[in-house]
């Protein structure tokens, strides 16, 4: 048994008696009719219970969230939700459901606890089918460019960006070890065999920061490339960003409205995007007044103030190395500097990726390790991989809720996740 006929094919024009499987969004009852809004994953459809049925009692009793089989004949109505309106003849409860605990005046924390039951709203539907897109159409890509996708572990043995926001395994076997930050260093390791590769995976950072953008998991999408520097991996970066747009615009226009999102925003997105260094960025902020010394790090708050510049997502580069990983290489042109990038979403979103051209001299790599605090021992079997046939090389990693508040216009990244991990929420 499997269901094949959906609300969404009942909103059509020639239409026959049909059957829709489905839960009781919501629910109006008056004296001779009772409307149900019946909701499925492609939609809704205003279903009309009229006095005269054997099951009108029944559907008197429905509550909200039920599921139900319902039975009748579809015809136009403008007056009705989607302009369609079912008259209902026969009726199957498959489940009456207890008194639902969502109403509009629930609040924000209740509402994360119920999260389990809150997902089912036509809204998180819609970002949850955006996402999917999203996956899909950057795995497509990558895919669509001779990329094969690795996997990559979760347990791991020292610090991919910094150790300072690392989860404790405290034992694994009697071993302290930790939950990756990031795939890069492991694919590094694959990219020497299998030259491009990426991969989607969580990370996990002990963010202490209460951010509108941090997770403590979020979900990992990482590129990696041998024979490929900083300007190669950019060129990536931005033709997967505008797939990704242009695949979003293809199938959710629906959903973007649904969610209230700025379309024509979108439509703007189209390859190559802009490039600045992060000199150009502390020029920009001092002439808007925001006083910044070589060195500062740039946070949400002075990003958004960078998008205030540009309507698309844009590249801000090479970056001073004490403020960036280890692994990132130094630029030949600039030493103070790296050859790296984060690519900032406009209209205030700020930072979805950070990538770099990676380091591949052992020396200065063992240098930069201490420098940040780190213990290089730590780190021999990535060491190796500048012992053995080292190649330039180079890779980023998308935040894919990062991308999906965006592309969606979130306010927070928590409901671009469906069962977000933060400092203070694990559950449900
Ligand atoms: O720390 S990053 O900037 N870079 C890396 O992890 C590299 N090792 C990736 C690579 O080159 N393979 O994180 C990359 C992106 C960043 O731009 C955000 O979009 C996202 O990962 N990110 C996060 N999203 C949600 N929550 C948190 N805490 C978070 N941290 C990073």
């Amino acid at each position: 048994m499997e269901k094949t006929f959906f609300i969404k094919d009942a909103l059509k024009e020639s239409i026959k008696p049909v059957e829709l499987q489905g839960w009781v969004w919501q629910i109006r009852k008056q004296k001779k009719m009772i409307f149900i809004v019946l909701r499925d994953s492609s939609g809704i459809i205003q279903c009309v219970v009229k006095d005269d049925k054997p099951f009108f009692k029944d559907a008197d009793g429905l509550t909200q969230e039920s599921s139900v089989v319902l039975q009748g004949t579809v015809k136009k109505d403008e007056r009705a939700p989607t302009g369609y309106e079912m008259s209902v003849s026969d009726m199957k409860i498959i489940h009456l459901a207890e008194r639902w605990p969502i109403t509009k005046d629930t609040g924000t924390v209740v509402l994360q606890n119920l999260r389990h039951l809150h997902l089912r709203s036509p809204k998180f539907t819609a970002v949850m089918k955006i996402k999917s897109t999203i996956l899909q159409a950057a795995q497509e890509y990558f895919i669509s460019q001779g990329f094969y996708q690795v996997t990559a572990p979760v347990f791991v043995t020292s610090a991919g960006e910094s150790g300072s926001e690392q989860f404790e395994i405290k034992n694994y076997f009697g071993k302290k070890i930790y939950l990756t930050q990031t795939s890069q260093l492991h694919i590094e390791a694959l990219s020497f065999g299998l030259e491009k590769v990426f991969s989607l995976l969580p990370s996990f950072r002990a963010e202490k920061s209460k951010t509108r953008r941090h997770l403590t998991e979020f979900t990992h999408l990482e590129p990696e490339v041998a024979w490929c520097d900083d300007e190669g991996i950019m060129r990536y970066a931005e033709e997967m960003i505008a797939h990704v747009v242009k695949r979003v615009l293809e199938r959710h226009r629906d959903d973007l409205k649904l969610l209230g999102r700025d379309i024509s925003a979108l439509e703007k997105i189209k390859a190559p995007f802009p490039r600045i260094t992060y000199a150009d960025a502390l020029q920009r902020m001092a002439q808007k007044g925001f006083a910044m010394k070589w060195g500062d790090d740039f946070g949400a708050e002075e990003e958004r103030i960078l998008t205030q510049d540009f309507g698309v997502p844009f590249f801000v580069t090479n970056y001073p190395k004490e403020v960036k990983a280890f692994y990132m290489k130094i630029n030949g042109k600039d030493p103070r500097t790296v050859k790296n990038f984060d690519l900032l979403a406009p209209e205030g979103y700020g930072e979805i990726i950070g990538g770099s051209e990676r380091e591949v001299d052992l020396k200065s790599i063992v240098e930069r390790l201490k420098e940040k605090g780190e213990k290089p021992e730590h780190y021999e079997w990535y060491l190796d991989l500048r012992r053995f046939g080292s190649v330039p090389h180079s890779g980023f990693g998308l935040g894919v809720e990062r991308i999906v508040m965006w592309i969606c216009g979130l306010k927070h990244i928590r409901n671009a996740t469906p069962f977000p991990r933060r400092h203070n929420r694990v559950y449900p």
